[in-house]
């Protein structure tokens, strides 16, 4: 079977929904093809920190409602070591910018919610997704509901994550992958607990690095590094307890709140940059383009600035036929996108334990800490780049 569309977009995460509601205020068509069931895309917990800039481009698409309602608004966020605790003051840093915690599956709700309200399609658990043509014809076929599907498009926009298909897309000799894995992995959970803390908090801990952050008034979020190749089953919960207990450890008697223990995972940690972000008339955005590793709370958002950027591009050329914009795309992102980059190494060099580091590189790490939380200008740098960057960078 034949369809058309204006843009057909790959991946129906942060990137390609957003994506499709920016181009629908334009007029502009759209097809959204989704490999996961609908159940399974609102339900994965992922991302929780949201950029003032994300939260201003949600309100804008009127899908931030409940974001307003139930989002916690955080001013700050704590370092600790040593047993002590340093606040910065995001707020105050950058002019008046803050961070929203709002879990990424509520936000995929919210705009799986409008996509539908506008009758906009999404095509969910569609199988064998190939693209085709990309240098000029540009078609996407693909399985749904027994049926094969040939989609063509003026545009795809390559949105499916960070084990992209639409990669494949761009010919190897086209374009250069930058990588760096690093020797560790988070180890996440969910436990249903009240808050510990009013604001996120990351300590550094000989133990390995802890990340204290929530999604509820009933619900933590906490994260612990451990061995990039250890199993899941190595960590009952009690030992997690025990190792957040320990890494967490303060001099002022702070008590970390713990209940049950409801989900836990294992994430890798990776840093890749695919350049150009383009080829043809296919365009990526978001994780199939990029990935940062989660210390820096920065994949959502930058999936949401590329298509911020994307979206103006694709009106440019159906208002005003121009091409030079949307052939401006991936410079126009990388710049940001290598800032990020930057960033969440960065933010990960400093807060995490590597096993081959000796003790003058500890020492360093001790030094960089210390001025992040001593010095202002420091601590300021810090908070431009967490509280993020404007869209549109130098
Ligand atoms: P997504 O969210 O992976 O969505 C891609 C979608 O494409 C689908 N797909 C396909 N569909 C059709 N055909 C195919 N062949 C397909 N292949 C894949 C997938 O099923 C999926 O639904 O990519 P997108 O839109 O680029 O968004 C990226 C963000 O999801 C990601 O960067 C963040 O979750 C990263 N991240 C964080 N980002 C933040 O900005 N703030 C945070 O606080 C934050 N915390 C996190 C994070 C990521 C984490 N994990 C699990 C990696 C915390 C964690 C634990
Ligand atoms: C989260 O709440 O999932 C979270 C918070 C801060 C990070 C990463 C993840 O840096």
């Amino acid at each position: 079977m034949r369809q058309r569309t204006q843009i057909g977009i790959v991946g129906a995460g942060p990137a390609g929904l957003s994506l499709a509601l920016l181009l629908a205020r334009e007029g502009i068509e759209t097809v959204v093809l989704e490999r996961r069931s609908r159940g399974d895309v609102e339900q994965t917990i992922r991302a929780g920190v949201l950029e003032q800039a994300t939260v201003d481009l949600l309100s804008e698409l009127g899908v931030a409602e409940r974001l307003k309602r139930e989002g916690f608004v955080h001013h700050g966020i704590q370092f600790r070591f040593d047993g002590k605790t340093h606040r910065i003051n995001l707020h105050e840093l950058t002019g008046g910018r803050s961070v929203t915690i709002y879990p990424q599956h509520k936000v995929l709700q919210d705009l799986i919610g409008a996509r539908f309200a506008q009758g906009g399609p999404i095509f969910f658990g569609v199988e064998d997704v190939e693209l085709a043509d990309v240098a000029s014809a540009p078609e996407v076929r693909f399985k749904h509901e027994g049926a094969q599907i040939e989609l063509q498009c003026d545009f795809i926009a390559g949105c499916d994550g960070s084990h992209s298909v639409s990669r494949s897309g761009i010919p190897t000799a086209s374009h250069h992958v930058f990588t760096r894995t690093y020797p560790f992995a988070w180890l996440g959970i969910l436990m249903e607990a009240p808050p510990s803390t009013e604001e996120l908090i990351y300590a550094y801990h000989e133990r390995g690095f802890a990340l204290v952050s929530t999604r509820s008034t009933e619900l933590q979020r906490l994260y612990i590094q451990c061995p990039a190749d250890d199993a899941i089953e190595a960590w009952s919960d009690d030992r997690i307890i025990d190792e957040l207990r320990r890494r967490l450890i303060t001099k002022d008697g702070w008590q970390l709140l713990t209940g049950p223990i409801t989900q836990k995972s294992i994430l890798p940690m990776r840093s890749s940059v695919l350049e150009p972000m383009q080829y043809g008339k296919l365009f990526l955005a978001g994780d199939a383009a990029h990935t940062v590793p989660a210390t820096g709370a920065k994949g959502l958002n930058l999936a949401v600035a590329d298509v911020f950027h994307l979206s103006q591009r694709f009106t440019a050329f159906y208002r005003e036929q121009r091409t030079d914009r949307l052939d401006g795309y991936s410079q126009r992102c990388l710049r940001r996108v290598w800032r990020a980059e930057h960033f969440s190494w960065w933010m990960t060099s400093m807060l995490h334990r590597f096993p081959e580091d000796d003790e003058f590189q500890q020492r360093l790490q001790r030094a960089q800490i210390e001025y992040v939380v001593n010095s202002r200008a420091a601590a300021a740098s810090l908070a431009e780049n967490y509280a993020g960057l404007p869209f549109d960078i130098w």
